[in-house]
């Protein structure tokens, strides 16, 4: 049995918050999707930061602008900020023995369409578990789905809520770094990204 919360009660302790950003670019395209757990990929450099953060997952919020330039993405998402709690992974996902470290993060809301090419924040706020390998696949969707509750109850405590105070939603919504970036900007990442191959991130 897994515990049914994650971080102490009070909040956050160090080295949490831990802030990365960047565009959602491709991950590894291995149909997460039709696993029922898309995750939102966006490029591993902002790890660079923090050395000691160790492989594992981890929960918080993340918050999405959709881009506005042209040529406009066909899809049906309105353009301005949105915030959501989310679970994310960061490591090598030993059930596939990926070569390079990723940041996969799965937002905890139902999108009616793709959000490739759109600006994402991520304030990481605590650990949840190690990464692990698993027997089947099944096992490995099963925890994650217990990651998601985790991650929904430990957040809905007041130390943990989004609150003016906090500073957290202010720099949630700030995507002042995001203005001018383009598709031409965000394919350039995403080829450096597809490109490391196996070279160790
Ligand atoms: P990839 O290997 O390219 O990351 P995925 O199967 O993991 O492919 O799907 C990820 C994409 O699904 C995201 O980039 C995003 O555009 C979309 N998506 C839809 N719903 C969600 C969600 N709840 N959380 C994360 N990504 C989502
Ligand atoms: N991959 C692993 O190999 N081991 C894990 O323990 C693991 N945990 C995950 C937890 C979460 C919350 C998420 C979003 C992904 C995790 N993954 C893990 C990555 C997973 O293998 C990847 O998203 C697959 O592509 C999903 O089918
Ligand atoms: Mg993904």
């Amino acid at each position: 049995m897994r515990p049914d919360y994650a971080g102490p009660e009070r909040g956050p302790e160090a080295p949490f918050p831990i802030k990365l950003r960047g565009p959602v670019i491709k991950g590894f395209g291995r149909g997460s999707k039709e696993l029922g757990i898309p995750t939102a990929n966006i490029p591993p450099e902002g790890l660079s930061a923090h050395p000691d953060l160790t492989t594992g997952i981890y929960f918080g919020y993340a918050s999405l602008q959709h881009p506005q330039q042209d040529p406009k993405p066909e899809t049906d998402t309105e353009p301005g900020i949105e915030i959501y709690p989310c679970v994310l992974s960061i490591g090598y996902n030993p059930f596939y023995a990926n070569k390079t470290r990723s940041i996969e993060i799965h937002i905890l809301h139902d999108f009616s369409a793709d959000f490739y090419g759109s600006s994402l924040k991520l304030l990481m706020l605590g650990f949840i578990r190690p990464e692990y390998d698993y027997v089947s696949k099944e096992s490995l969707i099963e925890d994650i789905r217990t990651d998601c509750r985790v991650a929904e109850r430990s957040l809905r405590r007041v130390g943990w809520r989004l609150e003016d105070e906090k500073g957290w939603e202010e720099w949630l919504r700030d995507f002042g770094w995001a203005e001018g970036l383009t598709w031409k900007d965000v394919e350039k990442v995403e080829d450096k990204v597809l490109a490391k191959g196996d070279q160790k991130l």
